[in-house]
């Protein structure tokens, strides 16, 4: 597998404003020696504004849809057969590899290692930081008013243009919720805005990505519209979240999140990156024993537990770089006294089509 930031070098313009600050860093080695797509030309929020919005409203609506009459099968996931895996050449931190050396067996011995894996200058860093805007944009019109939520009702913007179906498979309250939920630790459900999850989606086509999860997971995969979320965390961060997403998500099930920084976090950035157990964990620890902040929390004395023979990591995230991990790795935003500068990323779980998480609500790919 060869990481896209090398096979599609292009120029993205600073001069409208549209690209971060951040865009500059870049550890994996990327060449921008290309001429550009139609994307980078135009723009990413000019690409996304210029799409058919009732095409793409169409679309997830039916991506969706497809799940109506589908209940989980359980099946062989990769994590059941990890015992016959290589291990990951070094025993402590967080297994990292460049984008160019990267491959499935990687991904594999990775995760039966240490659960996660970090792949370093995997996308274009300009092209990723461009993201940022985007997340602003679907993240103004959540965070708006009622009042102006419904005028957008009314005038549907493609960044809020969510699918026509999502207010039956998430019958109120759960999609009021999930949206408060959201709004209140500072992201949004990605399903907000039709245009973008279909941008997303061939850009992850276009990408490698789909095929690295393919590959991964075994099966077909799908994603949930609840665990497909755009993020720009609120601080002061709480020490409390320390959680494995498969404690509300089912534990059976078939998973690999793909989690996108869009600015630079970590280290001296000023900006939360993720606290990390880096650690291959096959079950759910103490979501049950009452010491964390949500019933899926996991706890200090569990955490302690787990300590005993694993570190906890808090990398430095550069965009372009990704993050993989499953539904069994402990982790939270990360903790600290104090940040100066806020962090984007795009957070993608990706599951096995027959073995999915049905509260998650899946969407066909
Ligand atoms: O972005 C974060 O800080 C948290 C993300 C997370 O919990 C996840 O991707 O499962
Ligand atoms: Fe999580």
């Amino acid at each position: 597998m060869i990481p896209y930031s090398s096979l599609h070098g292009y120029a993205v313009s600073s001069d409208d404003g549209s690209v971060a600050d951040s865009q500059v860093m870049n550890t994996g080695g990327n060449e921008h020696t290309g001429t550009g797509r139609e994307d980078t030309k135009l723009g990413l929020l000019d690409s996304i504004v210029n799409r058919d919005s009732v095409e793409d409203r169409r679309r997830i609506t039916e991506r969706l849809a497809y799940f109506n009459d589908k209940a989980p099968v359980s099946g062989a996931r990769p994590l059941d057969g990890e015992n016959g895996q290589p291990p990951w050449p070094v025993s402590s931190g967080i297994p990292e590899i460049p984008g160019r050396d990267f491959n499935d067996p990687a991904l594999r011995s990775a995760m039966a290692t240490a659960g996660c894996l970090i792949v370093r200058g995997y996308f274009d860093s300009r092209e990723v930081a461009a993201y940022r805007d985007v997340i602003d944009r679907v993240m103004e019109l959540t965070d708006s008013t009622e009042e102006s939520r419904r005028h957008s009702q009314a005038n549907p913007d493609v960044f809020q243009n969510p699918p026509s179906n999502l207010t039956d498979l998430l019958p109120e309250p759960k999609l009021g919720n999930a949206r408060s939920f959201n709004r209140k630790g500072g992201s949004a459900l990605c399903v907000e805005s039709a245009g973008v999850c279909e941008h997303l989606l061939e850009f992850f086509e276009r990408t490698g990505v789909r095929e690295i999860v393919l590959n991964y997971l075994g099966e077909q995969p799908c994603l949930a519209a609840r665990k497909w979320v755009l993020r720009r965390p609120k601080t002061p961060i709480g020490p409390d979240g320390w959680h494995q997403d498969g404690a509300f998500m089912g534990a059976g099930i078939n998973s690999l999140n793909m989690w996108i920084p869009v600015s630079r976090c970590g280290g001296d950035s000023g900006a939360p990156s993720m606290d990390v157990v880096s650690k291959r964990l096959r079950h759910i620890v103490g979501a049950d024993t009452g010491d964390g902040i949500f019933e899926w929390s996991v706890g200090e004395k569990s955490l302690a537990g787990v300590l005993a023979d694993a570190d906890i990591v808090t990398p430095q995230f550069e965009p372009g770089d990704v993050f993989f991990f499953d539904h069994f790795l402990i982790h939270r935003t990360q903790h600290a006294d104090q940040f100066t500068a806020p962090r984007y990323a795009i957070e993608t779980w990706f599951f096995g089509e027959k073995n999915f998480p049905a509260n998650q609500v899946p969407l066909r790919w």
